[in-house]
């Protein structure tokens, strides 16, 4: 399901959107024939969270884009789904969206000019207020504390792209909490990709999670990620997993299952790290070293998939014969 937040702040109704990462690209274990619908699928429900909200004010929390340079046709794309917002829509900057190098000009940057023409659309870089709420963008030199200190009135929220803990060292984008319980007791925040909520320091931390979980570990509905026990997945009919990020859990002395019809298949040892080895071996190197260069040559996601289908089967389907 989206991650999405419908809320009211002193009777303005805002939708608060999860990390959309728009362009990325789901290929880990992903079937041959099912690549591509994921997607799809993220381009879609974010589409119709966009264009259907209800609110006055709907917020993108960061990470439009999934990486710094994606296809012209997505940015094109892109602005249409934004300038479909029915009200006032504001963008933040996530982490994804700028490069640490400044001479880079990000698919975000490029956005932000295809939208220059739609004064309902804001997107914020450093800081923003309106109408009482208070929005913060990841800022690749700035940390998150020195942002937080642009705004000094006081807010009905904040909205920002933080980290919700430190990982040991400093952390730049770490929750600037000192700084906006000065402001506000109230604040929402992405980047952190699965739901949560917390509350430090009086103040009320809302993580909206990703618009979509991404990956094992972001999931804990269960919407498309699922681990099970090599029993518990005999136990399963295939055909509810068809939908599913299925990764299948072995003891020590146990064989690996024959892939099945999934949108992404794995398996792993208990105590090793993931591996997708024993189920993989029919592609082997030489798909993942082409897909890869195909992906980085960034080739159309359609042209890419026949390319790899006539190599599959005009080549590897040969030699396997
Ligand atoms: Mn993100």
């Amino acid at each position: 399901m989206a991650r999405i937040i419908d809320t009211e702040f002193t009777g303005r109704s805002v939708r608060v959107i999860g990390d959309p990462h728009i362009a990325r690209i789901f290929k880990a274990n992903v079937p041959l024939h099912r690549r591509g619908e994921r997607e799809k699928m993220v381009n879609e429900v974010f589409r119709d969270v966009v264009s259907n909200s209800p609110a006055e004010i709907t917020i993108i929390i960061g990470d439009l884009f999934d990486r710094m340079v994606v296809p012209y046709a997505t940015i094109l794309e892109t602005a249409e789904v934004l300038k479909t917002c029915p009200g006032k829509l504001i963008v933040l900057r996530g982490n994804h969206d700028a490069s640490k190098d400044a001479d880079i000009r990000s698919a975000f940057d490029v956005l932000i000019g295809l939208c220059m023409d739609t004064p309902t659309i804001t997107f914020v870089t450093e800081t923003y207020v309106h109408e009482g709420l208070g929005f913060y963008g990841w800022h690749p030199f700035k940390d998150a504390a020195e942002i937080a200190a642009q705004i000094t009135s006081p807010i009905d929220a904040a909205f920002g792209h933080w980290d919700i803990e430190s990982f040991g060292g400093v952390n730049p984008n770490l929750i600037p909490i000192d700084e906006l319980k000065k402001v506000t007791s109230k604040v929402f925040t992405g980047h952190v990709h699965t739901p949560q909520g917390f509350t430090v320091d009086g103040v009320d931390v809302t993580v909206t999670g990703s618009l979509q979980p991404y990956a094992h570990g972001e999931d804990p509905e269960l919407d498309f990620y699922l681990t099970l026990t090599l029993e518990q997945f005999n136990a399963t009919p295939p055909a509810t997993l068809v939908n599913k990020y299925v990764r299948v859990m072995l003891k020590e002395n146990e064989v690996a299952p024959e892939p099945i019809d999934c949108l992404g298949f794995t398996t792993k040892r208990e105590g090793t790290l993931e591996s997708t080895l024993d189920v993989a071996i029919g592609e082997f190197d030489m798909m993942g070293m082409f897909r890869g260069v195909l992906e980085e040559a960034e080739l159309p996601l359609d042209l890419r998939e026949k390319i790899l289908e006539r190599y599959q089967t005009d080549i590897v389907g040969q030699i396997d014969a």
